[in-house]
């Protein structure tokens, strides 16, 4: 056995010790050709090509939002791979509210022809090149289409293919946190975003009493929405959950999947296994599914894996893991928008018994204090309907607000498709638009690149859409200016900035809306 005391392994705690740069944090540093890096910090200054600061922020900006929508796309176009389906026709047109198809199509930003959505994804990568387009409000044009792409193409497209494949979650309770892991079994840990492997492995635990799977991260989310598996950690945790010593394998497909994995699987027992073929990490054991038949296989295989491994745990494991671990957190989750109650929303919001309902989505940036945001989350659900998603939902898990009254767990990031669709579905009801409703999304300490993407649907489809920190705008530059204010001008929406919870809460606790 490895003496894990003595290898040298950092954590995420460790490692955050490491500043981020506080040039491209704002969004000014520009590394897209070799003339530079160029870090320009005066409006007055500019690149080595001539690139003013609001094109080099506006480009960075396009090619974080190029970067989710191609992730929420690889996984929706996965899901037609393995379940052997083609790709639908027409699919904007016949998901999204006709009045906003028909604005998207007058300002030629909906892609129009079977898998032009790729190509629209790799175009935004050409006109932020070098020397390409230089017009900083075009290429903020360009993070919206995106933002369409990405809602509907990626979340919409791969939420209906997975609720028709694996089925529609159902309002159950399940349990959430480390001590999900089970000293006494074989403990295995799914991992990523892409949960078809992960299905194929429920049906074999089924069959095997002694094993105890739980999820991690959007796989998680998606399987305890769907099966009520308990979910062990949220991004931030994910090296937790081997650091317990008890999981025996850890079985990891794609996004969001942290790198020192692999370092600390070799200072404990934990088997680390890829299973996406484009997503390999080394020493890990790679077994990767293409097909239901390959996950029927490679499922018999990892709890086979799991078994054999569970005997180089060290001795001492499952003792400290009890001392170490508080108790399980109850929630209740699997809200849909068929079973969340969409009339009974509507006459809520007609009536103003909420003052309206704000979506927490994204992740949970180790950079910032969550506990702060979830308790100005708290307090506005006297006044708000709080729907969530992805990692943000396990923290109002882990503060025990996961109760299906005030706040409701949606599932796994692409089913932010969710939350739009109870949008869609409350404006028709009450026969308004989407904008004219006091609804907002709130992303408050946004990670990756899918998170920006979210952003920009939300704000294509009328939602304001509040960032957090760290947000690659910095709030004095015409950028921030154009998405708070012009934006309006098009999709009555705003995306706006706020780094501080009291002052988002002061703002909000007034009312939603804020335009005309
Ligand atoms: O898609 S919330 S850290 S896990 S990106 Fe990743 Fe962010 Fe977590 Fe799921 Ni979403």
């Amino acid at each position: 056995m490895v003496d894990w005391m003595k290898k040298k392994v950092s954590m995420i705690s460790e490692r955050l010790k490491l500043d981020p740069c506080p040039i491209g944090k704002n969004g000014f540093c520009c590394k897209i050709c070799l003339m530079g890096p160029c870090r320009i910090l005066d409006k007055k200054q500019k690149g080595v090509c001539g690139a003013s600061q609001d094109l080099i922020v506006a480009r960075n900006i396009l090619r974080f939002v190029a970067g989710g929508a191609s992730a929420h796309c690889g996984h929706s176009y996965h899901l037609l791979e393995y379940l052997n389906k083609h790709f639908p026709k027409n699919y904007i047109k016949n998901k999204a509210p006709p009045y906003l198809y028909k604005l998207w199509d007058k300002l030629g930003i909906i892609p129009k022809i079977k898998f032009e959505h790729f190509k629209d994804i790799s175009e935004a990568l050409h006109i932020s090149t070098m020397g390409v387009n230089a017009d900083y409000q075009d290429i903020l044009k360009w993070c919206m289409k995106l933002g369409i792409i990405d809602g509907y193409y990626g979340m919409y497209l791969a939420t209906e293919l997975e609720d028709k494949k694996f089925r529609k979650p159902k309002v159950t309770s399940s349990k959430l946190n480390l001590s999900c892991l089970d000293p006494k079994k074989i403990n295995i840990a799914v991992h990523g975003h892409e949960p078809m492997l992960a299905e194929a492995i429920i049906k074999e635990v089924n069959k095997n009493k002694d094993v105890n799977l739980v999820g991690v991260c959007c796989t998680g989310a998606s399987i305890l929405a769907r099966h009520g598996i308990p979910l062990a950690a949220n991004f931030v945790l994910q090296e937790n959950v081997i650091a317990t010593g008890i999981v025996d394998a850890m079985v990891v497909d794609l996004q969001c999947v942290m790198p020192s994995l692999s370092d600390l699987c070799e200072c404990y027992h934990t088997k680390l296994i890829t299973t996406n073929e484009i997503a390999r990490i080394p020493n890990a054991l790679h077994l990767p599914i293409k097909n239901e038949e390959d996950s029927r296989k490679v499922a018999k295989k990892i709890i086979d894996i799991a078994r054999k491994n569970k005997k180089n745990r060290r001795k001492e494991a499952g003792q400290m893991f009890r001392k170490r671990v508080e108790k399980p957190k109850k929630v209740v989750v699997g809200f849909t928008e068929e079973n969340i109650g969409v009339k009974k929303l509507a006459e809520m919001i007609k009536n103003k018994k909420i003052k309206g309902i704000i979506a927490v989505v994204g992740c949970v940036n180790p950079r910032v204090d969550v506990k702060d945001w979830i308790d100005v989350f708290k307090k506005l659900s006297k006044d708000y309907i709080i729907l969530t998603t992805g990692c943000m939902a396990f923290e109002f898990g882990k503060y025990n607000l996961l109760d299906g009254k005030r706040v409701f767990h949606l599932g796994s990031c692409v089913n932010n498709s969710r939350i739009a669709e109870i949008f869609k579905k409350i404006s028709d009801y009450l026969g308004k638009k989407i904008t004219d409703l006091p609804f907002l999304v709130s992303c408050p300490m946004p990670i990756t690149e899918k998170a920006i993407a979210i952003g920009f649907f939300f704000a294509s489809l009328g939602v304001d859409a509040h960032l957090g920190y760290p947000f690659l705008i910095s709030s004095d530059t015409n950028v921030a200016h154009f998405l708070e204010v012009v934006l309006k001008d098009k999709f009555k929406s705003r995306i706006f900035l706020d780094t501080d919870s009291h002052l988002f809460y002061n703002k909000i606790n007034k009312g939603l809306k804020i335009h005309p």
